[in-house]
């Protein structure tokens, strides 16, 4: 099995009010293809148990074999993360649903102060990283992580852990043509493109 870049469902200059089209091109086309390729190419000629879905392959990290690990924490990292961010955008107005607004409203007290906590914290990621909404035993959290790790990664610290219902890119490359270094602005305009009915579904099936 190998892994392919997934189609976006919207064009890459579908999000430029906020978001300029040559970012998304660069950013779907180049950045989230090339952890694609490089995964596809740590795999080649590896064992069998490796040849799973991209969720199990890198919430087993530990059971790796050193010469594949790094590779596929990074770049089977980046496919799993870059797949849940583009997924969970769009041109579209898309609303929350009761479910998902009540489970915001009770952990952070209102829409706009889970808002503000999340841009916290990530503005917070020092270099490259994203930051997360997850669902825990204890319910929502925001968490962030650094470069290519993700939530379902077995390795990753326990306090970073849990499943993902929105991962928001704060690398460099997902804003600087743009916003330069105010990730901050970033941050605030992605607001306008997430895809809350994703999101939300996400959150259900859990
Ligand atoms: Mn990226």
């Amino acid at each position: 099995m190998s892994f392919t870049l997934p189609k976006l469902k919207y064009a890459y200059s579908a999000l430029d009010n906020y978001i300029d089209a040559q970012t998304m091109e660069i950013h779907h086309g180049k950045h989230h293809d090339g952890y694609v390729s490089k995964l596809n190419a740590a795999l080649e000629g590896k064992d069998d148990s490796l040849n799973t879905p991209i969720e199990q392959l890198i919430g087993q990290l530990a059971s790796l074999d050193a010469s594949v690990q790094t590779k596929v924490r990074n770049n089977g990292g980046g496919h799993y993360n870059h797949t849940l961010f583009f997924e969970a955008l769009t041109p579209e107005q898309k609303e929350l649903t009761e479910e998902l607004s009540t489970e915001i409203n009770k952990k952070f007290g209102s829409f706009n102060e889970f808002k503000s906590q999340f841009i916290e914290a990530a503005l917070g990621r020092f270099g490259s990283g994203w930051a997360w909404l997850i669902k825990t035993s204890e319910g929502l959290k925001i968490v962030t992580t650094a470069n290519q790790d993700s939530p379902i990664m077995d390795i990753i610290p326990e306090e970073q852990r849990g499943d993902p219902i929105l991962g928001v890119d704060v690398w460099e490359h997902a804003y600087y043509l743009r916003y330069q270094n105010k990730r901050n602005e970033y941050l605030e305009n992605i607001f306008n493109v997430i895809d809350w009915e994703v999101v939300s579904n996400r959150y259900s099936k859990l």
